[in-house]
């Protein structure tokens, strides 16, 4: 069997023609931080949902075709990362995968995109919240957001958390497989300008905290990009508050890189115009840890 030089992630997620989200985020990072992403596209869009009339084509029913050619091509990866999934059938095909690609030196990563600011997406039913639950059981690292959080706890969702009650939340989590929980879009505060990004690492039971600026517009796939770098990161052999700092860093570099443009905002961040960040040496940022037991 050849050895591969480079690491390699097979990245589930959709391939949206238009406006940077999913693989067409996920694929420029984790490439610029030296990985070979090897990209299982779960459906093809026109462009990203936020634009009116777009149209797509769901590839549920070629998805275990994919993946029995990479059985036989016997391929192995030292990462499996999934991302927003359309449907209760997509989230059981990757259980699946990961049941099958498993190996004991690998990152598992799941990003639970199931809702934000308390709701779920229209497209989110009962069962495929049952079955995100069985999905993140089996990933070494998840990311939801505060709202995604609760629903894999079947907790009522508060805007505002204390942080007693969010260490609650993150070691609940951990207790359902993930070694390591990040919860974003924590206490958003418009007045304040910041929002928070809060971390457990069941290894050593430390719990991180970086605050993060606030984003004054809404940019699809801005999630992607932080579950990209982070991923990234940790593949890189940084550690999980370096990790931390360098997305939060770079996801404020690359808004401040679009802001200032007459833009869309639909089509997402300027990622082309800060890629060459990810390659930059370290600035520690404003990571903080806040318990270690
Ligand atoms: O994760 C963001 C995302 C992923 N996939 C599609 C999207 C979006 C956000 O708009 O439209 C198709």
């Amino acid at each position: 069997m050849f050895r591969h030089p480079t690491k390699r992630i097979a990245a589930i997620h959709d391939l949206s023609g238009f406006g940077r989200v999913s693989l067409t985020v996920a694929i420029p990072i984790l490439s610029s931080m030296g990985l070979q992403v090897c990209p299982l596209p779960t459906a093809v869009l026109s462009s990203n949902t936020e634009f009116s009339g777009f149209c797509f084509v769901d590839l549920t029913a070629n998805m275990r075709a994919m993946i029995d050619h990479w059985k036989s091509m016997n391929l192995t990866f030292d990462g499996i990362y999934s991302g927003f999934l359309g449907s209760h059938l997509q989230i059981e095909i990757v259980k699946e995968f990961i049941d099958h690609f498993k190996n004991p030196n690998q990152l598992i990563v799941v990003d639970p995109v199931l809702g934000d600011d308390g709701k779920l997406y229209d497209s989110m039913t009962p069962d495929m919240v049952s079955e995100m639950k069985t999905l993140i059981s089996r990933a070494d690292l998840i990311t939801p957001n505060l709202t995604e959080a609760c629903a894999l706890l079947d907790m009522k969702y508060t805007e505002k958390m204390p942080e007693s009650e969010l260490k609650k939340v993150l070691k609940a989590l951990s207790e359902k497989g993930p070694g390591i929980v990040i919860i974003t879009n924590v206490n958003k505060s418009d007045r304040k300008k910041q929002t928070f990004v809060y971390a457990y690492n069941r290894a050593d039971r430390r719990i991180w905290k970086v605050q993060c600026d606030y984003i004054p517009a809404h940019y699809p796939g801005t999630g992607d990009t932080f579950t990209s770098v982070v991923t990234g990161c940790l593949m890189q052999g940084d550690s999980l508050p370096v990790a931390l700092d360098r997305a939060v860093q770079f996801i404020s570099i690359a808004v401040r890189a679009t802001y200032g443009h007459t833009h869309d905002p639909r089509a997402g961040i300027f990622l082309e115009k800060v890629l060459p960040n990810l390659s930059a040496p370290f600035r520690p940022g404003c990571f903080e840890l806040l318990e270690q037991e």
